[in-house]
C-alpha cells in the first residue's frame, strides 16, 4: 500500500466514499463550502490554498471583488470546512498555494505585472506579517506550485508558462534554486496528451510525497466548441529528480459536474489549488474552485489515488 510521508493530521476533513461510488475522488457533500457570500464586496471567491496551523488551519483565498480585482486574503477555521475570512488584502493576482517548508509558511501565486502575470513568492510564520521575494520568472507563466520541501539541497517550483491572455497552450516544466532567488536547471515534466487535457495543463495544489513518488494533481484543459472545460487529473513523479514522470493516468479523476461546477462566472472549471493529507490513514482532502465562483472539497485516499493512475498508466506519460 503507498504511503503519504508527512505529518499525522488527526483533524483533516473527511468523509467517506459514498456506498456504490465507483471514482477515486468524491465530493463533500456540503459543497460549495465557501461563495461570495462569505465576505463582503466579494463577486467570487474561489481557487485558494489551505494549510494546518497551529491545531487548526489557515489559508490563502482569492477574492476576486466586486470591482473584478484580483485580490488575494487571509483565512482562519478550526475544522478546515467553516472558514472565517479576513477583509486585508495581502497581495493582488490570483491562485494562491501555500507550502510549509522548514518552519514557514510559503506562498506563490499568480502576481499581476504590466507586462503579464508572473509567479509571486512571499513567506509568513504568522499569517500577519508577510515578507516577498523576488518574483520566481518573468512574466509570462502561472501554476507556480513550490514542493514542500529541498530536493538534493534546492527549492523546486512547478510553473507553466504562457502568454498574456487565455492561453491556448501550456506544459508544466520545472525550475530549480538554491535560494528561492536565483533560478535555473529548467526541466520539461509533461504536456498534455488525452483529449480531456488537450489544450492545457497546470500544476494544482503542492505535491503530496508518498513513498512511491510525489503525487500530483494537475489541471487538464479541453476546448470545446462552447469553450474551455478544466478537469483534474493525476499523476507521480521521481522523488529525486520530479521531473520524470513515472505515472499518469489518462483520464480525469474530477470534472465539472455538478452545478457549482458548470454554472458559475466561467462555466465548467474544476481548478484544485490545495490538498491536506494525514500520513496516518492515507487520507487527502483536495480544495478546488468551482467554476471560478465558490470553492469546493473533495475527498480521496492516496491508496485509492495510485491505484487509479496505475490502473490507467499512460504508457507516454509526459
Ligand atoms: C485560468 C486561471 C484560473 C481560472 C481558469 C478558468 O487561466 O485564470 O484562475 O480558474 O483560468 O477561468
Amino acid at each position: 500500500m503507498p504511503k503519504i510521508i508527512g505529518n499525522a493530521l488527526p483533524n483533516i476533513p473527511w468523509q467517506e466514499k459514498p456506498a456504490g461510488y465507483r471514482y477515486p475522488v468524491w465530493r463533500y457533500d456540503g459543497n460549495p463550502i465557501i461563495t461570495r457570500d462569505d465576505l463582503f464586496e466579494a463577486n467570487s471567491i474561489f481557487n485558494s490554498a489551505v494549510v494546518p496551523y497551529k491545531g487548526g488551519f489557515a489559508g490563502v483565498f482569492r477574492v476576486d471583488t466586486i470591482t473584478r480585482d484580483h485580490t488575494l486574503v487571509v483565512g482562519y477555521s478550526d475544522d478546515a470546512i467553516r472558514w472565517r475570512l479576513e477583509e486585508k488584502v495581502i497581495f493582488r493576482g490570483y491562485d494562491p498555494r501555500l507550502c510549509e517548508i522548514d518552519g514557514k509558511y510559503y506562498l506563490s501565486w499568480v502576481n499581476l505585472t504590466p507586462h503579464g502575470t508572473t509567479i509571486g513568492i512571499a513567506y509568513t510564520t504568522d499569517f500577519e506579517t508577510w515578507t516577498q521575494l523576488e518574483d520566481a520568472c518573468y512574466p509570462v507563466a502561472r501554476n507556480g506550485v513550490l514542493f514542500p520541501r529541498k530536493i538534493r539541497d534546492e527549492y523546486v517550483l512547478l510553473i507553466r508558462p504562457c502568454d498574456r491572455g487565455h492561453t491556448p497552450y501550456g506544459d508544466i516544466f520545472l525550475q530549480q534554486s538554491p535560494d528561492l532567488t536565483y533560478w535555473g536547471k529548467y526541466r520539461f515534466v509533461m504536456q498534455p496528451v488525452k483529449n480531456w487535457e488537450s489544450t492545457k495543463i497546470g500544476a494544482g495544489p503542492t505535491p503530496i510525497e508518498t513513498d512511491e513518488g510525489w503525487l500530483l494533481f494537475y489541471h487538464g484543459v479541453l476546448t470545446s466548441c462552447n469553450g474551455f472545460t478544466y478537469a483534474m487529473g493525476a499523476a507521480i513523479l521521481d522523488r529525486d529528480e520530479p521531473w520524470k514522470v513515472l505515472h499518469r493516468a489518462d483520464s480525469f479523476l474530477l470534472a465539472p459536474h455538478r452545478d457549482y461546477e458548470y454554472v458559475g462566472d466561467v462555466p465548467n472549471v474544476v481548478f484544485p489549488c490545495a490538498a491536506l493529507t494525514d500520513a496516518e490513514t492515507g487520507r487527502i482532502a483536495i480544495y478546488y474552485g468551482g467554476a471560478d465562483t465558490v470553492v469546493a472539497l473533495a475527498f480521496t485516499t492516496v491508496d485509492e489515488t495510485v491505484k487509479f493512475i496505475k490502473e490507467h498508466d499512460l504508457p507516454n506519460r509526459s
